[in-house]
């Protein structure tokens, strides 16, 4: 390695975006004669670009993260033979059948240049999808498998600070895909089984910058709330102190 590239950037921060999460289906008849009795499920937990690539299907994924992600292990429950999966290229995902829900250790392993240490997330493998008000929790498996696959991502961007002026360069070179400004299809992304929402078809949830801008306009509507119900809070403290001043000078009269 030459000499300038163990140089940090001082000052300096730069990220990745990312999407992190499950895909799952049920179990047609026919997949269940191939597995376990006990499994129902088909999942697919990846790490992945958070654009989506135009006319797919996949969440995400648009960039290959190759060129600054080494390997990414996935450690699954223990009831898995070998839980921990070590994936040593893209796409970074691993595909399974099970039965149940449970946590994912996903840690991400940068490539040598980047001299940074290895990040751990955490996700929740989610197979059954978010009931409606009124709805069965578990849908019957003929509406499950029209429904289509349950989705649960997340969001989130890898920031490198001051990094070394070599790994800058790499990362440089590789910008990423932008996000759509706006939705381009008509899901919102947290809805874990959309095609079962009247009206949907495709189901693919899909990342947009406009979600930032959302997210920003909740935070500062919270934070007035939260502002008000101090005041209010504090308000009905200076009347209570009040009163018990009153009621102590009752006391010692
Ligand atoms: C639960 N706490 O009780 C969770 C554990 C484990 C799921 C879920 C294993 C598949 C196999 C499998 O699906 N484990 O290898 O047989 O819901």
């Amino acid at each position: 390695m030459a000499n300038t590239d163990r140089v940090r950037v001082r000052g300096l921060s730069i990220f990745r975006p990312i999407i992190y999460g499950n895909t799952a289906t049920l179990l047609t008849p026919e997949e269940r004669e191939n597995c376990p009795p006990e499994h129902t499920h088909k999942w697919t937990v990846a790490v992945r670009g958070a654009a989506s690539a135009e006319n797919s299907d996949i969440v995400g994924g648009a960039d290959n993260l190759g060129y600054f992600i080494k390997r990414v292990a996935f450690k699954l429950h223990d009831t898995y033979p070998n839980p921990t999966r070590n994936v040593d290229k893209p796409p970074f995902e691993v595909a399974e059948t099970g039965w149940g829900e449970f946590e994912i250790q996903i840690r991400i392993h940068f490539i040598q240049e980047s001299g940074e240490k290895a990040i751990i997330l955490y996700h929740h493998l989610k197979l059954h999808p978010w009931a409606r008000a009124g709805e069965p929790e578990i849908p019957l498996p003929d509406d499950a498998i029209k429904a289509g696959p349950v989705h649960s991502w997340q969001y989130d961007e890898i920031v490198f600070n001051d990094p070394y002026q070599h790994f800058l360069g790499i990362l440089t070179s590789h910008p990423p895909k932008l996000l759509p400004k706006a939705k381009t299809k008509p899901i919102p992304f947290h809805i874990a089984n959309p095609a079962s929402l009247e009206g949907s078809k495709g189901g693919v949830p899909e990342f947009t910058a406009l979600m930032e801008k959302d997210e920003t306009a909740r935070l500062e509507e919270a934070k007035k709330a939260i502002i008000a119900e101090q005041e209010k809070t504090r308000a009905t403290l200076i009347a209570r102190e009040k009163e018990l001043e009153r009621l102590q000078k009752l006391v010692n009269s």
